[in-house]
This record gives C-alpha cells, sequence and structure tokens, in this order.
C-alpha cells in the first residue's frame, strides 16, 4: 500500500515539473523584459507667409522624442478665409518622421495674388498617426497680404 502511494505521489511531481518550470521561466521572461515604451507623441505648430515673400508655408510637426520607427500623419487643407485655388494650394498627403529623428514639414504652397486683402487663414487638418500619438489636431495657416489699396478716385 505504502509503495504504491509514494509511486503516485512521484508520478504526479513528474507530471507537474513542467508546468512549473513553464512557469518560472514566463515569470523571469517578464521580470527581465523592459516595458513596453510609451508611443511618442506627436504636436504641430502655426505657420505664417507673407504674400509674394515666399511661395511656400511651412508647417512644423515634432515629436516629443526619437521615434524608435518611422512616424507617419496624414494631413489635408481646408479653407478658412482663404479660398484653395486663389490663396494656397489645396494640398494632402502624409508627413513622415524618419526613425532616430524628431521633426517633419508639411508644405503648403502659396498663392501670390495682386489683390488688396486681409490677413487670410486656412487650416491642415492632421490625422491617423502611426508609430506614435497625435495631439496637436489641427494648425493654422496666415497669409499676410503684400498688395496696396487701389487708389482712390
Ligand atoms: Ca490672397
Ligand atoms: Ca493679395
Amino acid at each position: 500500500m505504502t509503495k504504491r502511494n509514494d509511486h503516485d505521489y512521484g508520478h504526479q511531481v513528474r507530471k507537474a515539473l513542467p508546468i512549473t518550470a513553464v512557469t518560472v521561466a514566463v515569470a523571469l521572461f517578464a521580470a527581465v523584459a523592459p516595458a513596453a515604451a510609451p508611443a511618442p507623441k506627436v504636436t504641430a505648430r502655426d505657420a505664417s507667409v507673407t504674400e509674394g515673400t515666399t511661395s511656400t508655408a511651412l508647417f512644423s510637426v515634432k515629436l516629443n522624442k526619437k521615434a524608435t520607427k518611422n512616424v507617419t500623419v496624414s494631413f489635408a487643407t481646408a479653407d478658412g478665409t482663404a479660398t484653395a485655388g486663389a490663396d494656397y494650394t489645396a494640398t494632402r498627403g502624409k508627413v513622415t518622421i524618419p526613425k532616430g529623428k524628431t521633426s517633419g514639414r508639411i508644405k503648403v504652397h502659396i498663392i501670390d495674388d495682386d489683390i488688396d486683402e486681409p490677413t487670410e487663414t486656412f487650416v491642415v487638418k492632421l490625422s491617423h498617426p502611426k508609430g506614435a500619438a497625435l495631439t496637436t489636431k489641427s494648425v493654422t495657416g496666415r497669409i499676410f497680404d503684400d498688395d496696396v489699396p487701389p487708389a482712390g478716385p
């Protein structure tokens, strides 16, 4: 009776061992593996241009820390008081901040008209971040006029 019980006990221990070994291995791995780093955050800044001095509005897009892989953010312009096709060129696309870098740029073409007008604005909407969290959803482009008022009668 006693011998048989001992044998059964030993059998149970042998069966249990692999599970214990796996559990210890998983616990060790969890302790050694670094915790997943939080994704970098993307911010963008407004831009201002004066008609005629430059044909491009440059919007700076920045990460709060270097990316460990390429970060992309989709963007698309939208009219404010400025009109696409008359004051600036409607633009959409993706801005990429390459792995290891912290900044990228969005370029929007500004149209130099000959019309005297107030300062006008358009918006660049940001969306669909990949590899980072988006903290700026839209930025504003300001176009300062450079045309003189028409001469009075
Ligand atoms: Ca204009
Ligand atoms: Ca103008």
